[in-house]
């Protein structure tokens, strides 16, 4: 059972932010951590429960990053935490590929019963998004006996080689850190909000592009798989216009391309579906999880079409810790916590109640150049009024005012100029209205 009685769910800050002891670990955490690594919000957190984060001088921030789309069940989720402590108390590690357990296949099960499609599916699970996303591709072109991947402007795959190279943005993910792997085709994205053709026949237009692309410059039969975020996440949470995903997928399939959705950051009830792509019917022949699917602990997932997933010879996937018996007791958690707690449904409020909000928020602030997103992943594109300029220094004004007071949110966009909202699905209607008005004072304060 679990011991620590949890956070109640208020803001409370009582030093500035950073406060004192913050500053003082910051100046540690600068002489012994790497300077590659970046920091949201420069405090150093004590306990967290639900969307409350507590730091080590005793302030109470309201969470609205999830750190990045993970903890959907609420930090510190008392479900996961229950069957962690079972699970460590039980044993840490065998390694799946040496001494199976039944986490691992309960948690492959429950995948491959929420993936959508009718046809038999099975499932890998590895440490992180990136390392699921660098199975996915490996397991196509082994499927396929084809090399070539198609990805998307503005889409985010992770840090790895062959992730980088999937990834579209130079700065900060890809600088320096070549070369990249090769036979990786990038085609573009319909990003209805800065598309220059003409918007009523983006979709079309889109796909004829991406299709041309693919048939004239690779070659359809060289092609192992197309790889997309449903909803780009790093991108700026661009939502592809209705029936882009379908006229893709189609494609995909008259082809034999393997067609795989990226749904790390997307997945996991926080759209309003357990998977961005039910919201159009469309059905991947391999699905990549990670992030929300077990509340914090490493966990990712490839789930596919079986025959798909069994195509490789034994042994030719693996790994030390993929599946470690802990981070799936996490992810049983998450399973058990979203539907007792329908966080499905959940997600679809806070996209009611936080998008309306964000909508008389860009009705009051021209700097608010777009509304966008699903359910609890909802962001907004900041300008220059009457330009459709980025207004880079309005988001970071906007993000340390609100840090100032007590509310983390995180950045996105190509163009560095898009404030994203993930809270966790848990999080109260009255914690996210007061999240919200000090988000407004934010945008009065410019
Ligand atoms: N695919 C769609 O969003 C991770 C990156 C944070 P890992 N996104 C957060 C950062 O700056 O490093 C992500 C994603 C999508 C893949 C990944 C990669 O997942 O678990 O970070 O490897």
């Amino acid at each position: 059972m679990t011991t620590l009685t949890s956070l109640p769910q208020e803001r409370q800050l009582v030093t500035a932010i950073p406060g004192p002891k913050s500053l003082e670990a910051l100046k540690r955490r600068t002489e012994a951590t790497s300077g590659g690594l970046g920091m949201a919000i420069p405090v150093v957190i004590e306990r967290a429960s639900d969307a409350i984060l507590l730091d080590i001088d005793g302030n109470q921030i309201i969470d609205l990053g999830s750190g990045i789309g993970v903890t959907n069940v609420g930090n510190a989720a008392s479900r996961v935490v229950d069957r962690v402590i079972d699970q460590v108390q039980a044993f840490t590690h065998t390694c799946f590929t040496v001494a199976p357990y039944m986490g691992y296949i309960e948690v492959c099960e429950k995948l491959n019963s929420l993936m959508p499609g009718s046809f038999k599916k099975k499932s890998l699970l590895v440490n992180s998004g990136a390392e699921a996303v660098e199975n996915a591709i490996k397991i196509a072109r082994h499927y396929t006996k084809r090399q070539a991947i198609v990805v998307f402007e503005h889409s985010y795959h992770g840090r790895t080689n062959l992730t980088m190279a999937l990834t579209a943005k130079n700065m900060p993910y890809k600088e320096g850190f070549g070369p990249f792997a090769p036979e990786i085709y990038r085609v573009p994205m319909p990003y209805a909000y800065r598309w220059i053709g003409d918007k009523a026949t983006i979709t079309q237009d889109a796909l004829d592009m991406v299709t041309h692309k693919i048939e004239k410059e690779i070659g359809a039969h060289n092609v192992a798989a197309i790889l997309i975020e449903p909803i780009q996440g790093e991108g700026g949470f661009i939502v592809p216009p209705k029936g882009f995903l379908p006229g893709l997928s189609k494609f995909a399939q008259d082809n034999g391309i393997v067609f795989i959705a990226d749904e790390v950051q997307t997945g996991f009830a926080r759209t309003g579906h357990m998977f961005a792509v039910e919201e159009e019917s469309v059905v991947p022949d391999m699905v990549v999880t990670a992030k929300g699917i077990a509340g914090g602990l490493p966990l990712a997932a490839v789930t596919g079409r079986a025959e798909i997933m069994d195509s490789s010879h034994a042994s030719g996937l693996g790994g030390t810790y993929g599946g470690n018996p802990i981070a799936c007791a996490a992810a049983l958690g998450v399973f058990e916590t979203m539907e007792a707690e329908k966080l499905v449904e959940r997600a679809r409020h806070i996209g009611d109640l936080l998008g309306a909000s964000l909508k008389a928020l860009q009705a009051k602030y021209p700097v608010i150049g777009e509304v966008r997103g699903r359910g609890a992943m909802q962001a907004i594109e900041l300008i220059k009024p009457g330009t459709m300029d980025p207004n880079t220094e309005a988001m970071n004004a906007v993000v340390k005012y609100c840090q100032s007071k007590g509310v983390l949110i995180l950045t996105a966009g190509t163009y560095s100029n898009v404030i994203r909202f993930l809270p966790p699905i848990v999080i109260t209607d009255e914690l996210l209205q007061d999240a919200l008005s000090v988000l407004d004072e934010a945008f009065a304060s410019l």
